[in-house]
């Protein structure tokens, strides 16, 4: 039975009397409840009976709640009927007032005062009084503040409402209640209330937030004024970023996180260079005096996408390891990159604790979907990094279009929310607030290793850059902006005003920071300094980038014995474990097939790979959309209880068995395989990251169907294939793509080797097509044994998968190696009148025509290895005659596939010594038809055309 306050009366009744008989019989809320609307002298003792009008007035004058008043000679039953009223009436206010409570933090954010643009005053109608039927009246009434931090036991509602109002609503606007844990949510709500969000600070913190703003400032005005109109990306508006990156170095010194590596676009990032990194400032100054050109010609990046790392002693004496990433322009595809590169840190267990620190704008963060994906990679075993520290500088503009064009969101960090983690909404004007969100952010962070986003509002003080005209577009913003004293004299006059310093010591500060960036500036213009390529020293010191022919090939093969052990341990299941049949009896298959001397398949040849390469000490990370068992269930890396559903991954075991069958030589690396969200461009990215770390891991990313890879063409382009060029990053990323034309339509049909061979370029990536399982798994070996770190990208089979005779013997496993070409051996080159030359599948389809027309005046010959290119189709060819023709065969449609490639490069293949033509599909937009009668039939023609 409820009221009209929604009370249950009777209930409350009930709770009364027990309380009456038993105070510790209720929960401590209510007994303190209880306790406050009772007064001595109205509670009646056992057995007695006190006046109910005088326990009414006791209630009036104890609390000053109204009770109802009642007849001076009322009995017992007056009595309950007055304190039931009152009870009533106190509950129902208790409630309202923890309504009220609630929604302040539940929506409190609305009405923080986190704009530095909007200084109207807040209305805040939906915290009215009015709306929890509370009134002015009850400002002074006293409630209790069970469940609240910070305040008394009880306290007047004005002080409640103060308190929840400097809380919630100041310079922090926190939402924090859609975090459904309760632990979390109770921690932050504790640790915010406790402090009314105000972090405490003593006089030397207060001195190194102002330094810290002073050098922000002082940076930009003197690029400004020495390099008038250069691009800078001027931080101006923002400049408490630098205080507070500052300050979460200071915070992970003390947590003891050994490294941060942060990902940042272009705003502020000299600014974070300089002035948080260390780096010199002589190198900022030389690099936007650009001298010496010459150095530079086709390479490097401009100074805002360049990279840099440091140690940085932090006070609490620990030191921190500093790694800004090297980016490109495209705003925020450096995420999953970072991401990556932090948990390779954390696998390889030297940096045990490393955070990741990414700093987003506000037009970028709500508009690029590669943020969303990244976010969604925060939680999965594979991908996780114990909670990222998001950062965004929210100058509530995206170069001329307004928050009203950029997102239909309210707030631009409302992707976040998916991730059920608080984000705070700060005032950038304000750092001491800057500085309590960031202390909440990253302890939040070390205690639940969760994500968790700052929104730091603020503007830009001109352009999107310096040469750019904001007032076009812009003009009442910029008005304001124009009208605003700077975020150092903002604070400057506050610290002046609370007695913290003298306005002559601020001006100290300045004046120093201005020498000595002057001292700078005057040494960059005497000598020769330049932007100094970061040497590739720690992890990388053994491994090497540059041409192909510098760096020799070698031995991929891996002992028959050994091998056959594997297979047979790979087939060792644990006792209690139930694997699916068909699945058992297709690892079994490979073990028996290898024993008997059979042929292998691509899956046996894989697992090979990949079991010799862990028995040579080296870890392998494969991700990729149902990876485990393999999008064509060729694979079948992990297995799974036919009961439980448990996984079990052989290779992982690799070696732990110690079954003296001789496989057991150690260590043996590390395997982990996981099946990835369905996401191209965040995955894609990740591993990228992630073998920037671990260049002694073969890291091998898979494509469902490659063509899905182009969902993630940005990271192909702007990291993948360019790194080197701009940067000096290598990378030995495999890249598993699967294609060839088989009639499943538009998609699902081609990996794109057009774009690859259009990157290729500076020896920059490996760009393979393979035929038989032997060259797969040499190829896997290569990557990792040979010192060379490239990109590997290799169009992988679907129907070969199963083809009969896409088979290799074990023999050519143990002995061979990887071969770029593989010449054909099978026909006596002086009666060879043409030269059919192919890559992947298509090989399979001409040699069955070629033996079905017994041909022998027709040799095929296999380009494995289409990039790099080097001299091995010359020597391929030299045994035919010269002018023999050469037919460039490819199911690939003619402005797609290697054509355009092998035809601009045919002087560089195999020199002028013979004529080239091809066969291939008609030109087409679309990379493959829908139908497979019409698939079927262009395989036809094609195969056709090559012979006749
Ligand atoms: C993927 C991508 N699209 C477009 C651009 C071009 N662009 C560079 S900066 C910018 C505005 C970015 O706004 P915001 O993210 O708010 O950062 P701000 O410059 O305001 O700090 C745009 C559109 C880009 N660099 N990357
Ligand atoms: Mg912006």
């Amino acid at each position: 039975m409820f009221d009209e306050f929604g009370i249950n009366a009777g209930y409350v009744e009930e709770l009364h009397a027990r309380w009456l008989a038993s105070p510790h019989s209720v929960d401590d809320d209510w007994r303190r409840f209880f306790e406050a609307l009772d007064v001595s002298a109205a509670r009646p003792r056992a057995g007695t009976l006190a006046p109910a009008g005088a326990a009414a007035a006791a209630l009036k004058g104890g609390n000053g709640w109204t009770a109802p008043s009642t007849p001076a000679n009322g009995g017992a039953a007056l009595y309950r009927e007055s304190v039931r009223e009152s009870v009533i009436v106190a509950t129902a206010l208790q409630s309202r007032v923890a309504q009220l409570v609630n929604a302040y933090r539940v929506r409190g954010h609305l009405f923080a005062h986190v704009d530095p643009l909007d200084n109207t005053p807040r209305v805040e109608p939906e915290l009215d009084l009015a709306n929890f039927g509370l009134s002015e009246a009850d400002l002074d009434k006293t409630f209790s503040t069970a469940g609240m931090s910070g305040l008394p036991e009880r306290a007047t509602l004005r002080q409640i409402v103060a308190h929840l109002t400097e809380t919630y609503c100041s310079s922090i606007g926190v939402e924090f209640t859609h975090v459904e844990e309760p632990e979390p949510r109770q921690w932050l709500q504790e640790r915010m209330e406790s402090t009314r969000n105000h972090a405490s600070l003593d006089r030397s913190e207060l001195l190194r937030i102002l330094t810290k703003l002073t050098e922000a400032e002082i940076f930009e005005q003197f690029i400004h004024k020495n390099y008038v109109g250069a691009r800078r990306f001027s931080l101006e508006g923002a400049e408490s970023v630098i205080p507070m990156i500052d300050l979460l170095i200071e915070a992970a010194g003390q947590h003891g996180i050994e490294e941060l590596v942060i990902g940042m676009a272009h705003r502020g990032r000299l600014n974070v260079l300089a002035n948080v990194l260390g780096k010199n400032v002589r190198e900022i100054f030389a690099a936007f005096d650009d001298r010496r050109p010459e150095r530079f010609f086709g390479a490097g990046d401009v100074k805002y996408h360049l990279g840099y790392s440091s140690d940085v002693v932090t006070q609490s004496g620990r030191s921190v390891h500093l790694s800004m990433a090297f980016n490109p322009s495209h705003l925020e595809f450096v995420d999953p990159v970072v991401e990556g590169r932090v948990r390779a840190k954390i696998d390889r267990r030297k940096r045990k604790s490393t955070m990741p620190l990414l700093v987003h704008g506000d037009a970028s963060f709500m508009g690029q979907g590669v943020v969303a994906e990244t976010l969604n990679l925060s939680r999965l075993e594979g991908y996780t990094t114990g909670g990222t520290i998001h950062l965004v500088v929210n100058n509530q503009i995206g170069f001329t279009t307004l928050p009203a064009d950029s997102r239909s969101t309210r707030y631009c960090t409302d992707v976040v929310r998916m991730l059920r983690t608080p984000v705070f909404h700060v005032n950038g004007e304000d750092p001491e607030a800057v500085i309590q969100v960031t202390r909440l952010a990253i302890e939040f962070r070390q205690r639940f290793k969760q994500d968790v986003a700052i929104d730091m509002y603020c503007y830009r003080k001109y352009g999107h850059n310096e040469g750019d005209e904001p007032r076009y577009t812009q003009p009442v913003m910029y008005s304001l902006i124009d009208r605003k004293p700077t975020v150092r004299e903002v604070y400057v006059a506050r610290l002046v005003e609370a007695g913290h310093i003298t306005r002559a010591e601020a001006d100290a500060i300045a004046h120093e920071r201005r020498a000595t960036l002057e001292r700078a500036l005057e040494e960059a213009r005497q000598g020769d300094f330049h932007q100094m390529p970061e040497a590739m020293g720690g992890v990388w010191a053994n491994y090497r980038g540059g041409p192909d022919a510098g760096v020799p090939e070698v031995s991929t093969a891996f002992p028959k014995d050994a091998l056959l052990a594997c297979l047979n341990e790979l087939t060792m299941m644990p006792a209690d474990f139930h694997p699916n049949p068909k699945a058992l009896k297709i690892v079994e298959q490979r073990r028996e097939r290898a024993a008997a001397g059979q042929p292998l398949d691509w899956g046996t040849a894989e697992h090979l790979a990949f079991a010799s390469i862990l028995l040579e000490g080296h870890g392998i990370r494969i991700s990729g959309q149902d990876a485990r068992r393999g999008t064509f269930s060729h694979r079948h890396a992990v297995l799974f209880d036919t009961d439980t559903g448990r996984p079990y991954t052989p290779l992982a075991r690799l070696g732990a068995a110690g079954n003296g069958d001789g496989v057991g030589r150690h260590p043996v690396g590390r395997f982990e395989i996981y099946d990835s969200p369905l996401s191209e461009a965040g995955v894609l990215g990740f591993e990228y990251g992630y073998s920037l770390d671990r260049p002694d891991k073969l890291v091998v990313w898979e494509a469902q169907f490659g063509d899905f890879a182009n969902a993630a063409q940005v990271i192909i382009d702007q990291f993948i294939v360019s790194a080197e060029d701009k940067w000096g990053r290598l990378s030995g990323l495999v890249l598993l793509l699967p294609h060839g034309f088989e009639g499943q339509g538009p998609e699902h049909s081609s990996g794109r080797i057009e774009r690859f061979l259009q990157l290729a370029a500076e020896d920059n990536i490996q760009v393979c097509n393979l035929t038989t399982p032997a060259q797969f798994f040499h190829v896997l070996r290569r990557q990792v044994k040979r010192p060379w770190r490239k990109p590997l990208v290799v169009f992988t089979p679907k129907s070969l998968l199963r083809q009969a005779e896409a088979v290799s013997s074990l023999d050519e496993l143990a002995t061979g190696s990887f071969q770029r070409v593989v010449p054909d051996g099978s026909v006596d080159p002086r009666k060879v009148q043409r030269v059919l030359l192919c890559s992947g599948k298509v090989y399979y389809d001409l040699a069955a025509e070629r033996r079905r027309r017994k041909r022998d005046d027709v040799a095929i010959v296999r380009l494995e290895q289409l990039y790099p290119v080097g001299d091995h189709l010359t020597r391929a060819l030299a045994p035919y005659r010269e002018n023999t023709p050469v037919v460039w065969v490819q199911e690939e449609p003619r402005n797609m596939g290697g054509w355009y490639f092998v035809n601009a490069r045919k002087q560089e293949l195999f020199g002028a010594r013979h004529p080239l033509s091809v066969v291939s599909r008609a030109e087409s937009a679309s990379p493959a038809t829908g139908s497979k009668a019409a698939h079927d039939l262009e395989q036809a023609m094609l195969v056709n055309q090559a012979f006749d």
